[in-house]
């Protein structure tokens, strides 16, 4: 059994799920091992320093020959740099976070490569619809790291009917009865994060993933609201300084007691101030698993709450 639909084709992938590209977190060996599930994987940007990122991309090609994407952060103040490297090495898609990368489309889609934006609101999926995205993200506010303020549920159904592209469900999915909610809102396809953060491939810091296969329903905690990019994060010592300073107004003390925590974080496993960016569905994650099983159950578990739903109805 499988599941097709325009972002099956247009990504030219088996299964309609893309993972994340989360900084600091979605490196090679997790694009690869989920691409090679018949999944899309995406390297996470970030601020990652350029060469960095194209190591990243030749390691990526080198171990599969499956399609995979980047994400391009584009808050990142060297990202002209990025995206010009991005063109000269050539990927099948990019997903762009935090901004409108209305700048870049025409230069990307003029070298082959599919544009599929984050949005967190109709009127920007519309504005990017007509500069030719190829497809929309709708990200909900489950989602970890920097969110919008719509949820997963009300947004994905106001951008199906409001673009005629594709819309792909992000925020808050982490099993199969995600996915078939994701498609009964209309979705082609869904954005997972948060839960391949504990594949084995996956190579953030071993206790990092601790950390998620711990987390409780109501462990993560938005802060940095007073900087204009709020941040969803899991709670410790970190989010509790910033909470502190988001009471105090404190926006500029906020940017530079976060700058670097991502990385503390994922790389060397400060989880007490490091910036433990994950989703709501945190608490959903309590297995550490191949990324290939993880797209394998996900699917086997949304065709199984699909037909429970088909048989619903008399
Ligand atoms: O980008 C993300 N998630 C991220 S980016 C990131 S790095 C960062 N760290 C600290 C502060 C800010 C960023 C960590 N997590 N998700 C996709 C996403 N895009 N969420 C929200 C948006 C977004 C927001 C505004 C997309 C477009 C947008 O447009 C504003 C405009 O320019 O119209």
């Amino acid at each position: 059994m499988a599941i097709r639909t325009r972002v099956t084709e247009l990504l030219g992938v088996e299964h309609p799920i893309i993972q994340g590209g989360m900084a600091w977190t979605a490196t090679w060996e997790l694009v690869a091992a989920v691409s090679k599930a018949g999944g899309f994987g995406v390297i996470g940007a970030g601020h990652m320093p350029t060469d960095l990122l194209r190591d990243q991309i030749r390691a990526a090609k080198a171990a599969t020959g499956k399609p995979f994407g980047v994400n391009l952060m584009l808050l990142t103040p060297h990202i002209d740099d990025i995206v010009d490297m991005v063109l000269a090495e050539g990927v099948h898609a990019v997903t762009t976070g935090a901004g409108n990368p209305g700048k870049y489309m025409e230069a990307l889609k003029a070298k082959g490569i599919k544009v599929l934006p984050i949005a967190p609101s109709v009127a920007l999926a519309k504005r990017l619809e007509s500069i030719g995205a190829d497809a929309i993200i709708g990200e909900g506010m489950e989602a970890g790291g920097h969110i919008g303020d719509l949820t997963t549920m009300v947004l994905t159904p106001q951008l199906v009917d409001a673009v005629d592209v594709p819309v792909i469900a992000a925020g808050g999915i982490a099993d199969g009865r995600g996915i078939a909610a994701a498609f009964a809102l209309g979705a082609e396809a869904v954005q997972v994060g948060t839960r391949f953060m504990c594949a084995d491939e996956c190579t953030i810091h071993p206790s990092v993933k601790q950390r998620l296969l711990k987390a409780r329903d109501r462990d993560t905690v938005v802060t940095g609201y007073t900087t204009g990019h709020p941040v969803r994060v899991l709670k410790n010592k970190l989010s509790r300084q910033i909470e502190q300073l988001d009471r105090a107004n404190l926006p500029d003390q906020i940017e530079t007691l976060g700058a670097g925590k991502l990385a503390a974080c994922m790389r060397e496993g400060d989880v007490e101030y490091g910036s433990i960016m994950a989703g709501q569905c945190s608490a959903m994650v309590d297995r550490i698993m191949p990324a290939s099983r993880i797209v394998a159950e996900m699917m086997a578990e949304a065709e199984a709450a699909m037909r429970a739903l088909a048989g619903l109805v008399s």
